[in-house]
């Protein structure tokens, strides 16, 4: 039977399993890369590993996020990442050089190579037929020790495209239409496969701006193949030479095909508070915007960048609107200097903000309260923007831009004529924000700085066999890491300082839970579907940790998450009835026995106390990760199993 791209790219990295769906594989991997707003624990993480140099092609630490500097906390974390990035040889690219995908998809990424990143939008690097895929620290930290990084074999779906969008459509609005089409956990256990005779005309930053929007389907991956478009766009970056062709067999088997007729597409948004909340601009004409933002991972690469400034000039744009503009990297914004486009998105009345995630992870840009904000981003969850109500809806750069002029949400092809752009067929090429790592005779002697805001992180403890827990939290379906750990700029600067963190745990739905947790001792939180979908960020897995969870009970978890929370020591159990979600309240307390017997069995039954009713629960866990939850999570395990 012929192969799926991804799963050709698996056979080539396969180093444990069999690629059985469902089943547990191990892969080489052959790139990573981390941020800053994660960085920090997954350098902890490689610290305690005790290896001396990182075992990839090539690491890259990138700093994005957490570029704010209200004190010295962020700056720190700066510090003390270049300095571990310099001595364990790790390439350093430092803030204002852009956003980690864009910068990678720009300079790094390699098709037919595996990438894994501490970011969930690592998929990203899927529009250049790379196999990328996000994951928490502290599996990145293995990876760059030359570890195995661990998945489940996933299923494959194929997304056909036929005909070609019509002007100002955009392949943000492909994104948004198959989230409408599957739904936010419509791609959990799967990878995307982009095909047919539509991919010819999205260039890699098109195809990028769908890779990474497969994160808010769930999805493991999102790959395209790679192709003559490919090829184009390497060598505009000066690296033809990292071209390889790479296409699916054409007998190859899918779980599910999808087809998209790009003609019919409209442009869309999605609305407030899901990404899968998707309408159509033209119905949305009566919303007032006060905020327009145009950026982030999603949709910052020149080509965007040049298309909003076509649009914007000669105009201005709407009184009550506020609009920012963040080019995704120090290339983009170079260019965009350099062509005069960057004058005429001043002129109209932008705020260019510098290559960063910036409001798209709530770093400034905060709306106004009850403020409506059309971002061009990937996520608008609730609160996730810094405002808590504030009204979020995702959307194109070309219908972002349309509704700066008008201050209402717009159809953009109310703007009559498509203006035309032209992408340049070479790249201005500077990697001089790319610090090199020390030499590796020389590394042993450097230093690490750490500064003050960085604390140990909390380390799980070895599973007991009975455990009784308190539900400290009930919520409800979708739960977000950011709901469990929200970010933003009051509370990122605290990403390397857990028990800070802590204070501001769960905060979107419950305040008072931090000090409930901590008073109880031990304690679970119960959830419904798709418990942990979103970020990456394993703080929403080691901050409950901190404050006394054991174990999560949920109806279905992320992919990502689950990952972390056993890598944390945290117990993620399924309710096998899912109508039992009823049956368990806060405060009720669950009493787990014969744990030991139960997670290798892949079974265990909870007593409510009390009541005595009993709740069975499915713990579907492989070999390896048994033995890793019995040592108190990944480091322990580490430690004794090696890598
Ligand atoms: C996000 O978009 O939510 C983030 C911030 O990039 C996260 C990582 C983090 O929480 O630091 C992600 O997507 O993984
Ligand atoms: Fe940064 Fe936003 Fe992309 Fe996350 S989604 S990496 S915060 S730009």
């Amino acid at each position: 039977m012929g192969r799926t791209i991804a799963q050709k790219i698996i056979a080539a990295h396969l180093l444990s399993g069999d690629m059985t769906p469902g089943t547990e594989i191990g892969l080489r991997i052959d790139q990573t890369l981390t941020q800053d707003a994660t960085g920090t624990m997954a350098y902890l993480a490689l610290e305690n590993i005790g290896i001396p140099r990182v075992k990839t092609e090539k690491s890259l630490a990138y700093i994005d996020h957490n570029t704010l500097q209200c004190g010295f906390e962020n700056a720190d974390d700066h510090r003390y990442i270049q300095s571990v990035a310099r001595k364990y040889g790790v390439y350093f690219s430092r803030p204002g050089n852009g956003i980690c995908h864009q910068v990678h998809l720009e300079r790094f990424g390699k098709p037919g190579k595996t990438l894994i990143g501490s970011d969930s939008h690592t998929p990203t690097a899927g529009g250049l037929g790379m196999l990328a895929m996000g994951a928490g620290g502290m599996d990145v930290a293995v990876a760059m020790g030359g570890g195995a990084y661990y998945i489940t074999m996933p299923k494959m779906y194929k997304v056909n495209l036929t005909g070609r969008l019509s002007p100002w459509v955009t392949a943000k609005d492909i994104s948004l239409e198959i989230l409408r089409i599957l739904s936010v956990k419509g791609g959990v256990g799967a990878i995307i496969e982009w095909g047919g005779e539509g991919i010819a005309s999205l260039s890699v930053p098109e195809r990028a701006t769908i890779t990474n929007m497969g994160t808010e389907l769930g999805a493991t991956s999102s790959i395209f193949p790679s192709d003559e478009v490919t090829r184009a766009f390497l060598k505009a970056q000066g690296r033809e030479q990292d071209y390889v062709p790479l296409s699916s067999d054409p007998d190859a088997e899918y779980d599910r095909v999808i087809d998209i007729d790009l003609n019919a597409l409209q442009p869309l948004l999605a609305c407030p508070h899901s990404p899968d909340r998707v309408a159509a601009a033209a119905d949305l004409s009566s919303v007032a915007v006060t905020q327009v933002c145009i950026g982030s991972c999603t949709n910052s690469s020149l080509r965007d960048m040049l298309r909003v400034a076509a649009i914007l000039k000669g105009k201005k744009i709407a009184d009550t609107v506020s609009l920012s503009i963040s080019p995704g990297s120090r290339q983009v914004l170079a260019m965009l200097a350099g062509c005069g486009a960057l004058g005429e998105l001043i002129a109209a009345g932008a705020r260019v903000l510098e290559c960063a995630c910036g409001p798209c992870i709530g770093m400034g840009f905060s709306p106004a309260s009850a403020g409506v904000s059309v971002r061009t981003f990937n996520r608008n969850f609730e609160g996730r923007s810094g405002t808590r109500d504030a009204q979020v809806y995702l959307a194109s750069p070309e219908t972002a831009a349309a509704t700066a002029l008008t201050g209402y949400i717009t159809d953009p092809r109310t703007l009559g004529i498509y203006p035309e752009i032209t992408l340049p067929d070479a790249f201005r090429v500077d990697d001089s924000g790319v610090i090199a790592p020390a030499d590796p005779a020389e590394a042993a002697a450097l230093p690490i700085e750490r500064g003050p805001n960085i604390k140990p992180f909390p380390k799980g403890e070895p599973l007991p066999d009975a455990m009784s827990l308190p539900i400290s939290l009930k919520v409800g379906d979708n739960i977000t890491t950011d709901h469990i750990m929200p970010a933003g700029a009051k509370i990122l600067p605290y990403r390397s300082n857990v028990p800070k963190l802590a204070e501001f745990c769960f905060g979107v739905c419950d305040e008072s839970f931090p000090a409930r947790a901590q008073q109880l001792g031990r304690s679970c939180v119960v959830g419904g579907v798709n418990y942990g979908q979103g970020s990456s960020r394993e703080h929403a897995a080691l901050v409950p940790l901190y404050l006394g969870v054991r174990a999560v009970i949920a109806q279905s978890f992320a992919r990502i998450h689950v990952a972390n929370l056993i890598n944390a020591g945290i117990l993620p159990l399924t309710l096998e009835n899912p109508a039992d979600y009823d049956v368990l309240r806060q405060g009720d307390t669950l009493k787990l026995e014969h744990i030991h017997d139960g997670i290798r069995a892949g079974h265990i039954t909870a007593v409510v106390a009390g009541t005595g009713q009993t709740v069975p629960l499915a713990c579907p866990f492989s070999d390896r990760q048994i033995s890793m939850l019995e040592a108190g999570g990944l480091l322990h395990y580490t430690r004794e199993a090696g890598l």
